[in-house]
């Protein structure tokens, strides 16, 4: 009912609606909108009331669950999904739900994150209009074949943004989503389980979707970019959404069943330093030299002076 109640909200978004048309539209009594629409605020939901008006939710983006499963084929992810209106983290609020033994494929959509995570402990910046999101899956693959799904997933994501962006992103090794030289989207992998089996892994995936970058704090906005500065108008969340979990249930079974070998390919084509000059570091030690290729296990190879190295995880910096 309270999905019933948001949807007739979210239609009305710039107009009140009262209670009592809430109450004859869904065939139940105004004390009982009421009580739903106190139960959806207490969630993070930002509805005005106004009486003699009604109710008018002020949130943009939101996301209702049963209209984007509605969307999507029978698939593993995406078999069940959640809104919140606001959380600490998608991959946090996963994690702790995995006790309550959540089937694989869930998904956790926040409205906005408050401790929005990135990789090595940094912080990624969740405002509202932003599509924040995070899925469970439990491979049964070695740790090794398990670490290259993030290199997937980036392949996948920059697919999927083609659909709305035309063939404008790369990916910056190993799966940070780049457009025109500024970061829109990245993705986080978190496993839990046995060196060789891995019990649950978390994908958390932010993209910035309808988020002002100025908005951002100043170092981060001025190398991110959003899917509205791209393209100069809003973009409605919930089919960027359908389109990803899409196109991620693709490139999971693609890749499960056939390995990284193609998708490797696509991968190097899409690659923002492929054959370039870069930065990344060794341990303790910055190297510079030229990347000259994307292995089978998806390690960065760098030729350093007269050596080739295989860089396995870090960061990459594009010189210029
Ligand atoms: C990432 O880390 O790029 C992984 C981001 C994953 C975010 C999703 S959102 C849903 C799920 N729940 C979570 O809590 N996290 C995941 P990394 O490569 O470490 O990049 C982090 C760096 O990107 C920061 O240090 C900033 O410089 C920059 N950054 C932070 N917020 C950003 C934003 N909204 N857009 C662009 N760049 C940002």
């Amino acid at each position: 009912m309270r999905q019933k109640i948001l949807r007739k909200l979210v239609q009305n978004q710039n107009n009140f609606i009262s209670g009592s048309q809430l109450a004859e539209s869904l065939g139940i009594s105004r004390v009982a909108v009421w009580k739903h629409i106190e139960a959806l605020k207490e969630e993070g939901y930002d509805i005005t009331g106004v009486s003699g008006r009604g109710y008018q939710i002020k949130d943009s983006g939101i996301i209702i669950p049963d209209e984007i499963r509605a969307s999507l084929p029978q698939q593993l992810i995406g078999s069940q999904i959640y809104y919140y209106p606001r959380l600490d983290s998608t991959n946090e609020a996963l994690k702790r739900s995995i006790k309550d033994h959540l089937p694989e494929g869930t998904v956790y959509v926040a409205g906005k994150q408050e401790e929005g995570k990135g990789r090595r402990g940094r912080k990624w910046e969740s405002p509202p209009g932003g599509l924040w999101f995070s899925f469970l899956l439990r491979p049964t693959l070695p740790l090794p074949q398990t670490a290259l799904l993030s290199l997937v997933f980036a392949v996948s994501l920059v697919k999927s943004l083609d659909v709305f962006l035309g063939s404008l992103c790369q990916i910056k090794w190993p799966n940070d989503i780049y457009c025109q030289g500024k970061k829109i989207a990245g993705i986080l992998l978190e496993m839990s389980g046995e060196i060789d089996n891995t019990d649950n892994l978390i994908v958390g995936i932010g993209i910035n979707v309808n988020v002002r970058t100025n908005d951002l704090p100043a170092f981060i906005g001025a190398n991110s970019t959003s899917m509205l500065e791209i393209c100069g108008r809003e973009i409605a969340a919930d089919k960027v959404l359908i389109t990803v979990l899409k196109d991620l249930d693709s490139y999971y079974h693609e890749f499960l069943k056939n390995g990284f070998t193609d998708i490797r390919l696509e991968f190097k084509s899409r690659c923002l330093h492929l054959g370039k000059a870069i930065e990344t570091t060794r341990g303790q030690d910055i190297i510079r030299g030229i990347n000259t290729d994307i292995d089978e296990m998806g390690n960065l190879m760098l030729q350093y002076q007269d050596t080739l190295i295989r860089i396995s995880t870090g960061d990459v910096k594009v010189l210029n």
